[in-house]
């Protein structure tokens, strides 16, 4: 090869190094918390595999104990909360929240950070077209199990942190149960108020009324995290209630180059679990959901239908969604 054509091979060579890590330069911006996306998939199949999660069915009950064990094979003191709520016609639910709690006799007095999702499905896609498609339980790929994935494999990195003694702020995870339980749309009877978020309700009294105990600094609720072009923009009552940890964690978000997704619009205030932990229990608590500005019903297309499945789940979306929770931790 003659000498120039080395030479010019030498410098794009030298400059391409130059523009890419082997220059032994750091990238620029935050450090990336660990988080993995296949782990948290692989959460999300697990809860898919027992079948919808709508309470008082086996698959429910069978995800609630594995869901225990997952959190104590991390290292959390799990706790399981057991209650009744009335539900939507006025019957009594049963429910069963699970509390992993990850501190250090060092750290155990410090004010600690919530993190939530429900793990409950929903008994009904009313949401569908055909009448008869709305008696199907929802399978809750997204509304349910995505939440849920990410704050296990969040639980996973908690718990690793915790054996490096690298967890100076104690993290509480907490599945709540019935969010779900909401008045079904084709319910004629009379319409009883809060009849959504059983689980955070029952949660969010109990700590009202408790004299001693856990503070918290603040709470993350997810919910359906996972969808390949899911975007969040800022809820209302987020916003009404926890806004510096709202913007905090946005701006978390445009940092790690999730800007696009964590979009700086305003979402219509929405009764998720988050509503109940800032007004029952007086703890700032954001709601990271996905809403559809442009829908009627706000929010994506399969929400309360039988296409909630792991086909709209995806591990990009549910990166993002992971680094930017651990960023906070
Ligand atoms: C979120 C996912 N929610 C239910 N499934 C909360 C909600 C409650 C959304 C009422 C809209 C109306
Ligand atoms: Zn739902």
């Amino acid at each position: 090869m003659a000498k120039g054509k080395i030479y010019i091979l030498g410098l794009v060579a030298g400059i391409a190094c130059l523009l890419s890590a082997c220059s032994g330069k750091k990238q620029t911006g935050p450090e990336r918390p660990a988080f993995s996306a296949d782990s948290a998939y692989s959460y999300i199949e697990q809860q898919m595999a027992f079948g919808p999660r709508v309470p008082n069915s086996s698959a429910h009950s069978a995800c609630a104990v594995w869901l225990i064990q997952q959190l104590r094979a991390f290292g959390a003191e799990v706790e399981l909360q057991k209650g009744e709520m009335p539900d939507y016609s006025g019957r009594n639910q049963q429910i069963y929240n699970i509390i992993g709690h990850f501190y250090t006799v060092e750290t155990m007095n410090r004010p600690r950070i919530l993190l939530g999702a429900h793990y409950d499905t929903r008994p009904w896609c009313d949401e569908e077209e055909e009448y008869t498609d709305r008696y199907y339980n929802v399978p809750g790929a997204n509304d349910g199990a995505s939440g849920v994935g990410v704050l296990l494999e969040v639980a996973r990195q908690v718990g690793q942190r915790l054996n490096d003694s690298a967890l100076a702020t104690p993290v509480d995870i907490i599945f709540f149960d019935c969010e779900d339980m909401g008045t079904p749309q084709f319910y004629t009877g009379t319409e009883r108020e809060n009849t959504w978020c059983l689980g955070s309700q029952l949660w969010a009294t109990n700590y009202s009324r408790q004299k001693q105990g856990a503070k918290y600094k603040f709470g993350v609720v997810l919910d359906m995290v996972g969808a390949p072009d899911a975007v969040f923009p800022k809820e209302m009552y987020s916003s009404q209630y926890a806004e510096n940890y709202q913007q905090q964690i946005w701006h978390a978000a445009e940092q790690l180059g999730y800007g696009a997704r964590f979009s700086n619009q305003q979402a219509y205030p929405i009764v998720d679990d988050h509503y109940y932990v800032n007004v029952l229990a007086g703890i700032p608590c954001v709601d990271i959901i996905h809403y559809e500005i442009r829908n009627a019903t706000g929010f994506p297309h399969w929400w309360h239908t039988r296409e909630d499945d792991l086909t709209n789940i995806s591990k990009p979306t549910l990166q993002a969604v992971g680094e930017v929770v651990m960023s906070q931790l």
